[in-house]
Order: C-alpha cells, then structure tokens, then sequence
C-alpha cells in the first residue's frame, strides 16, 4: 500500500501536464477513501471563544483572528456567532502529510506537529492571546477538533487569569490591587464553591453576592419544569437535561417569550425563569446550566 502511494504521488507531482495533474489528482482521491493517507490530509480544525480581559465575550464583528504559519499570515477568520453553536470561532487548517520526496499539495497546507500562531485584532491593535504565551501551539492530526478559548489581556503572573479581572477582584475584597499572587485559577474564595476561572467565565464575582451563577427548581407540574437563574448581559447560556446523571444532552428553552433554542444570549442583568415540558413516560430528570 505504501509503495503504491508513494509510486502515484510521483506520478502526480512530476507530471508535466497540468490537465494530467488535475486528473491523476482526483483519480488519486477517489481511490484513497483513507484518512490516514496521502495529501491532503482531512483538516485539523480549532474552536473556541475569545473574551476580553473582564471575560466578556467578544461578539461577532468585534475581532478578527489572524491565523500564522512559519512567520506568514495564511488567513484572517472574523469572529462569528454561528445559531445553535458553543463557538465564536474555528480555524480549519488545511492539512500535508508532507511526505518524503513529496511537495505539499496547497500552498496554504501545514504539517502536523509544527508551530503555528494566532493573533486578535481588534479594531487594529493586535493581542497575543494569554493561553499562547507560554507556549505556541502546535497543529494537530487531521481530523481532529480541538477547543482553544482565547482571552485577550495581560498575564504578568502567568496564572492565566487576566490581570485586569484579578485586580478588579482584588480591589472589590479590599486586598491591594497588585496582590495578584492571591488569585489563583484553582483558588475558591466563598462558599458557592466556584474557583476563580470558573467565575471569570461565568461573570461573576466572588465579592458580590448579589451575582451568583446557579440554577433552581421553581416549580414541577404534571406537565412541566420550571427552571430558574441568574444572567449577566451578553452570557450565553445552555441548560442540558439528564435522566442518569450520566448523559447530558442539550434542552431548547424559551426566555421571555423568545423562540425556543438550546443557546440564550442575555439581554440583562437579572433573573430569569423558563418552563421545560416533561417527555412522555418519563419520571425524573435532572437538570445543568452552562455558561460562556
Ligand atoms: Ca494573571
């Protein structure tokens, strides 16, 4: 199989026609249904957020991503908001086995395992994302789908909290607001059980017990659930339902009289209630709120 991989890719690359390259280079795809093959490979792709150094998230028009490779910009991705998606983002990078004695297929392609490099422009001033300062990440296998949240800020501690969020909790405990050595990513600092990351995604602060992040049971009927909980504007928010604690899985729900959906972008700062129907036959349920 090896041999006759590496006996077509000659064919295809040293070929003078570029009518024949074409032709033997779709021959060559329709034959090779593996994905462990030749190039191209399937894309390696990467997804996420990307917040500002408050953890709000950027919304769409409000940034672009400059994806590099080997010090050139390949390509620019604005940040979107994709209905019924959990992203802002994706890169799908395309992919070259880079093979011995092979040229790489596109010129846009990049080779597992190297370096490449993002960065956030907004409005014209580029950040280097916090979580791609220690170490610049490295394209991974074809195919594969990886989360990559980018936050945009300062991390002098290297803790990978922004700095800005951490001083901004730090002055609302009364601690002096260079202190950041006591705000740690792991760290909970109430009762809630939250540890800072978890609050800086959710928005909340650990010194104001007015904001919480939590989900009640209001009420259950015959015929329905209702759920409760609190909002910060611009969250995005996700309930998932189980009947095991073992499988989650997403439930469309109405705020306020919106369309039901399985995302809810808030529009204040409040409390907020929606009723879930019980599914026929079923006799319990539990219930999880995500947020981002
Ligand atoms: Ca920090």
């Amino acid at each position: 199989m090896q041999i006759s991989e590496s006996l077509a890719n000659r064919v295809i690359f040293r070929a003078a026609a570029a009518l024949r390259v074409v032709f033997f280079f779709a021959l060559f795809l329709i034959l090779t249904s593996d994905a462990t093959a030749f190039p191209p490979a399937p894309y390696y792709t990467i997804y996420g957020d990307v917040r500002n150094e408050l953890g709000a998230l950027i919304p769409p028009g409000g940034a672009t991503i400059i994806f590099s490779y080997k010090s050139k910009e390949v390509a620019r991705y604005p940040i979107t908001r994709v209905a019924g998606s959990n992203y802002s983002y994706e890169i799908r990078m395309r992919t070259d086995m880079n093979s011995t004695g092979t040229a790489v297929y596109n010129s846009l392609a990049v080779t597992p395992g190297v370096d490449f490099s993002l960065s956030v422009d907004v409005g014209g001033v580029l950040y280097l994302p916090i979580e791609l300062t220690a170490n610049p990440p490295k394209v991974g296998a074809p195919s594969n789908r990886v989360r990559v949240d980018l936050t945009i800020g300062l991390d002098t501690d290297k803790d990978g909290l922004p700095d800005a969020w951490e001083r901004a909790l730090l002055y609302r405990l009364g601690y002096p607001i260079t202190d950041l050595w006591r705000i740690t990513p792991g760290g909970i600092l109430e009762a809630d059980g939250l540890t800072n990351l978890q609050k800086y995604i959710a928005g909340t602060y650990s010194a104001d017990t007015s904001q919480a992040f939590y989900l009640k049971i209001k009420e259950a009927t015959a015929t329905d659930v209702t759920l409760e909980f609190y909002t910060l504007t611009n969250k995005i928010y996700s309930v998932e339902k189980s009947t095991d604690l073992a499988t989650w899985t997403p439930v469309d729900f109405s705020i306020g009289g919106n369309p039901a959906s399985s995302l809810y972008t808030a529009t204040g700062v409040e409390v907020v209630s929606t009723q879930i129907p019980w599914v026929a036959g079923e006799e319990k349920a539990f219930y999880r709120l995500k947020v981002r």
